[in-house]
């Protein structure tokens, strides 16, 4: 095993000054009303970096009340979508200035790879206003063709107040990606981050004050879930809720929104998502599309492709260069440039997969590699890979979040797509062929949102993603997301003078 104990590397020059650690309401950064506050820990030692303001139910209720009135009289809803694009820009420009020092507070709050932070999430969240900026004047009505003298248009309006909740695992890309679409609907909103990773978010409201969003537009309120989250789920003025993490909260926030306002709602919930690798496949490659899919960001994705499906004939080939792959695989401080993936993010996710790995043997499956836990300092897990795993067993039907694949065995095409399907979740796919029919064949008949085929965790700012089944509802990215932030009007006029 070469993997990397953990502890922390020199490269601590990296680490930023904390500089944004309260509520950000109206434009302005404040203490929460009853002056309380939550520790944030570095996942590499389990250290408190700072604490940060915990926002409840009356900093809800003040972040929705500004929120409210910059929706009802202030300008952004009123601008034209060109000057709300412009500020856009503008706050992705400042974003792009900041690449550094954003990506090492996700890393700090997140154990999230700072290479890989500055160049893919802070990069693509610039890319993601972009991309929103541009649609912001393309968002219009149509003209109906209506059967009587009536001349009929629809108007697209937007929400009005959006909650958003987000997760812990992209809090810069979850973060753009709600926030993105709303704003180019013309929406005003609360954020509320996940209290494992608040700082990043406080750092975005900073910019988007610079960029120009006027104020109460944008506003963050740090704090738990079972606080703030709960009353941004139940609050009487907010329009709608935009949801990203586990399937029991999305759950509740379902319930909360049918017992207040019915606030409309849109989950993205977890995955178990196949990749399923055919005979014809080139192994090498495959093992590579493998590793990204489960490896990446240390398996705390929600798309990770969590149960490998390999064809029998290529079976042990794969498996054996897999476990090669993982235990060449590097681990450690994800500040250093040589490390492939960092910690977990808390103790409660390092005991979860710690808690799997001893259900998967007690199962029966083979753990091929890893299983451990690296060092006593920090969230760290060894890469774990069980082979021989049963379809219907724990591990192969429940979301672990972490380094630990499964792979499943099958003989033929009809087999394979049957224990793809075998889930609850319906969030991604992925699929390893040189094969046209087989892509076609696999790529309708599997229940989920994203298939990648020949590649995995291909995400873009116009690729829609969102779940089947029971990883939600609604797309985040795209063209469809704006249209999550907005609600049509019909206007209908006589077109002659008739009496009705
Ligand atoms: O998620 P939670 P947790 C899955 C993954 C992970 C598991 C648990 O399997 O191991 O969920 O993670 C807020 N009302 N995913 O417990 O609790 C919370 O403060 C309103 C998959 O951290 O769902 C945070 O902002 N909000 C996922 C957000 O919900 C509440 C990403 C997510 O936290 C709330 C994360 C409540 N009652 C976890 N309780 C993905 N789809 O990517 C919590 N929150």
């Amino acid at each position: 095993m070469e993997n990397q104990s953990n502890g922390k590397s020199d490269s601590h020059l990296n680490i930023p000054k904390i500089k944004f650690t309260k509520l950000f309401i109206n434009g302005q950064f404040v203490d929460s009303v009853s002056g309380k506050t939550f520790e944030t820990f570095d996942p590499r030692t389990g250290e408190v970096i700072t604490t940060v303001a915990a926002g409840e139910k009356e900093d809800v209720d003040l972040a929705v009340k500004a929120a409210r009135e910059a929706f009802d009289h202030g300008p952004w809803p009123r601008m034209s979508g060109a000057d709300r694009g412009r500020i856009m820009m503008k706050l992705g420009d400042l974003i792009d200035e900041h690449v550094e020092e954003l990506a090492a507070l996700d890393s700090l709050d997140g154990g999230k790879l700072f290479q890989m932070g500055k160049i893919v999430d802070i990069p693509s969240a610039a890319h993601m206003l972009r991309y929103y900026a541009g649609a912001a004047d393309k968002i219009h009505g149509e003209v109906l063709k209506m059967a009587r003298p009536f001349h009929g248009y629809t108007l697209m309006e937007p929400m009005g107040v959006v909650g958003h909740i987000i997760p812990w695992n992209f809090p810069t890309t979850m973060f753009f990606l709600k926030v993105s679409p709303a704003l180019a609907a013309g929406c005003t909103m609360l954020v509320k981050p996940a209290e494992q990773t608040p700082l990043s978010a406080l750092f975005y409201a900073h910019l988007a004050k610079l960029a120009g969003i006027p104020d109460g537009v944008l506003n963050v309120v740090t704090g738990y879930g079972y606080t703030a989250g709960s009353a941004i789920a139940y609050h009487m003025d907010i329009d709608k809720v935009s949801f990203t993490g586990s399937t029991k909260v999305g759950r509740s926030i379902m319930q909360a929104a049918s017992e207040s306002n019915l606030k409309q709602v849109s989950l993205e919930l977890g995955g178990k998502s196949p990749l399923l690798i055919f005979d014809d496949a080139d192994v090498n490659k495959a093992v590579d599309i493998a590793v990204l899919g489960i490896f990446y960001n240390k398996g705390e994705t929600c798309a990770a492709s969590s149960r490998v499906l390999v064809q029998e004939g290529i079976y042990d080939e794969f498996v054996k260069k897999i476990i090669e792959k993982a235990k060449s695989w590097v681990v450690g401080d994800p500040f250093d440039p040589k490390v492939q993936y960092g910690p977990q993010v808390d103790e409660k996710q390092l005991k979860k997969i710690l808690e799997y790995i001893e259900h998967g043997k007690r199962e029966g499956a083979t753990l091929a590699t890893g299983g451990k836990r690296i060092g006593e300092v920090g969230y760290y897990v060894e890469p774990t890979i069980f082979t021989d795993v049963k379809e219907h067993s724990l591990i192969a039907q429940d979301e672990i979040f972490g380094p630990f694949l499964c792979v499943i065995k099958f003989k033929t095409i009809e087999e394979g797509i049957k224990i793809a399907n075998n889930t609850k979740f319906g969030l991604a796919a992925g699929i390893v062929t040189n094969s046209l029919d087989i892509m076609n064949t696999v790529s309708r008949s599997i229940r989920a949102g994203t298939i990648w085929v020949n590649c995995y965790f291909a995400f873009d700012s116009s690729c829609p993603f969102g779940g089947y089944k029971m990883s939600g509802f609604g797309r985040d990215a795209g063209m469809h997301a704006v249209h999550k932030y907005l609600q049509t009007k019909a206007i209908v006029t006589p077109l002659v003078n008739t009496p009705w």
